[in-house]
């Protein structure tokens, strides 16, 4: 296939709701950012969207459960979800909100070309009312037992227990969230998308079309089509969210599934405004490549009801790549908010300041890239002091203090370099594609794996050369040896930048690396000249003691007193 002009690569909206924890980033943030990083080192055109999801019940939960209002909710943690994001060096180019005047005005412009299209059912039917709150209650305002696996706290859109979407029609004893009443059932008008009728499209372009999907996102999208798809309602009776741009629906608000992947085109757009570029042709031009990052509970939103949308719309270009990860654990455990199980990316952030890099290591190593992964402290710290330390710090640390002892931090001559040090230089030579093509698969761990192993070749020829030694009897052999692991260090640089940036920047400016780029024409051989000045090295990952990983271990106990969601 021809390599893309551009790229639209989006992130996933988090909920205005929370913060976010190790879960959110290893399924959706950080994937993205290694990629985006990758793209740009390879001077690819590429805006990395996403923001905040501001509306939507969980919000006004949040709001009631706080006692303050919803705006008030998605202002503290677009804030606090932004900031820890940044922290950790993921790259957006815009990090948006859905509560934006733009969004606004791109939702409800959305909706109403599909219904000037008439795509929409219109259906009156009886819906959940809470008659102590006197409210329409939307699905996740509904809880009873699931129908399929009897779990007895599922919601009305679904079944955290088993998986399964439900409608709140479908829950066995349904009570009210906000009164633990029982509903009572009342006449209501909404919006819906015929899903139904887009099956055999849906079919072509996902089962067909799309048999390059993840097996585990394609296996999702094949179980919903192979189950049959049904109208779905995109309008709410709610007060908190977009009005539907209708003059017959006052008091309904769009769904928020429904406005927030407009939310990609709405951030898209405010980017361009700033950079004074037009937006259109990054979701217009069939040239540009769109790639939706996201964890496996955002599938069927990104594969099947957006891609509705915009091929209902029709003014858009649909997702190339939706790669999709599977859930994080910690500590054996599933994550819980509500049980207090889980990592909360600002606190790691300022419990451990300067390790954002750490956690990026640790995270990619065990990306849940096709099945559920744990994350333990124990494996954290252990990456950490046994990869880290004693592989790529270790190996630029040693290196440079040669370099610095024997030539005056000055690069080495390298003449005509043959035997073990030749092998090394040809080993680089299809670095960058070896890596390069396991990052455009989105095979993260894989290609982390394949840049450690480059470091850890250089540690190797080190020690089995030894330049500290040849340095007495044959001082420019020492002088080829440092400079051939000095090539080996600068093109380490380069590949490690999209997973460990800020080591990257580290690295580069310690050997006064130019280059920035990615394979194509480096010569991994060239990237450091003969009489190059280095800096003193300095130390790039420290030794996380015990103590440390005791003391975040105890931060997990579960709180017995919260109930178990
Ligand atoms: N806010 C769900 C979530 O945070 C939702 C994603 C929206 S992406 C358009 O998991
Ligand atoms: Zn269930």
């Amino acid at each position: 296939m021809a390599y893309p002009k551009r790229y639209t690569v989006t992130a996933a909206l988090p909920y205005a709701n929370g913060p976010i924890h190790l879960g959110h980033v290893a399924g959706a943030y950080l994937p993205a950012d290694i990629y985006v990083r990758y793209l740009r080192q390879k001077k690819a055109t590429v805006v990395f969207v996403s923001g905040t999801d501001e509306h939507g019940v969980p919000v006004v939960i949040r709001a009631q459960q706080e006692g303050v209002t919803p705006r008030q909710v998605v202002d503290k943690y677009h804030t606090l979800i932004k900031e820890a994001l940044q922290g950790l060096g993921i790259s957006f180019d815009i990090f948006a909100r859905t509560s934006s005047p733009t969004h606004y005005e791109t939702a409800a412009d959305f909706f109403k070309v599909l219904h000037q299209k008439g795509v929409f059912e219109v259906y009156e039917t009886d819906q959940y009312y809470d008659p102590v709150c006197k409210q329409f209650l939307s699905d996740r305002y509904i809880k009873g037992s699931c129908p399929s696996c009897k779990h007895p706290g599922a919601y009305g859109d679904q079944c955290e227990a088993c998986g399964r979407t439900l409608s709140p029609e479908e829950l066995i004893d349904p009570i009210s969230a906000i009164s633990g009443v029982a509903p009572i059932l009342k006449s209501t008008k909404h919006w819906y998308l015929p899903l139904n009728r887009y099956e055999d499209w849906l079919k072509q372009w996902i089962l067909e079309d799309h048999k390059d999907f993840k097996t585990n996102v394609y296996g999702q999208c094949k179980g919903w089509l192979d189950q049959g798809l049904q109208p779905r309602a995109v309008t709410r009776d709610l007060a908190w969210g977009i009005p539907v741009p209708l003059p017959e629906a006052t008091g309904k608000v769009l769904y928020v599934w429904f406005d927030a992947p407009i939310g990609y085109i709405s951030a898209t757009k405010e980017w361009a405004k700033a950079q004074q570029i037009d937006w259109e042709p990054f979701w217009q031009d069939p040239d540009t490549k769109l790639v939706h990052f996201l964890g496996k509970d955002n599938i069927v939103f990104h594969c099947i009801i957006f891609p509705v949308m915009l091929k209902a719309h029709g003014s858009f270009i649909l997702p190339q790549q939706v790669p999709a990860n599977e859930f994080l654990n910690l500590e054996g455990q599933k994550l819980s908010t509500s049980r207090n199980h889980a990592v909360w990316l600002h606190d790691y952030l300022e419990t451990f300041p300067g390790k954002a890099d750490v956690l990026r290591y640790v995270l990619c190593t065990i990306a849940p890239e096709n099945k559920d992964s744990d994350f333990t402290w124990q494996d954290f710290q252990d990456k950490n002091n046994r990869e880290l330390v004693a592989n790529l710090g270790n190996l630029v640390h040693r290196t440079l203090s040669l370099v610095h002892r024997y030539f005056d931090g000055l690069v080495p001559p390298s003449i005509a370099p043959n035997g073990a040090d030749q092998t090394l230089l040809t080993d680089l030579m299809d670095a960058f594609t070896a890596v390069g093509d396991a990052i455009a698969q989105f095979k993260f761990k894989e290609a982390l794996q394949l840049v450690m192993g480059y470091a850890a070749l250089g540690n190797k020829y080190l020690t089995d050369r030894r330049p500290w030694h040849l340095v007495k009897s044959n001082p420019e052999e020492a002088g080829i040896v440092l400079h051939v692991t000095l090539q080996l260090i600068a093109t380490v640089t380069l590949l490690i930048k999209p997973f460990l940036p800020t080591t990257g920047d580290k690295m580069a400016h310690m050997l006064g690396l130019q280059e920035t780029g990615w394979g194509g024409d480096l010569d991994v051989t060239k990237l450091l000249q003969p009489g190059d000045r280095l800096l003193p090295p300095i130390v790039l990952f420290e030794k996380i003691e015990d103590d440390i990983i005791a003391a975040q271990r105890a931060k997990l106990q579960p709180n017995a007193t919260e109930p178990v969601v």
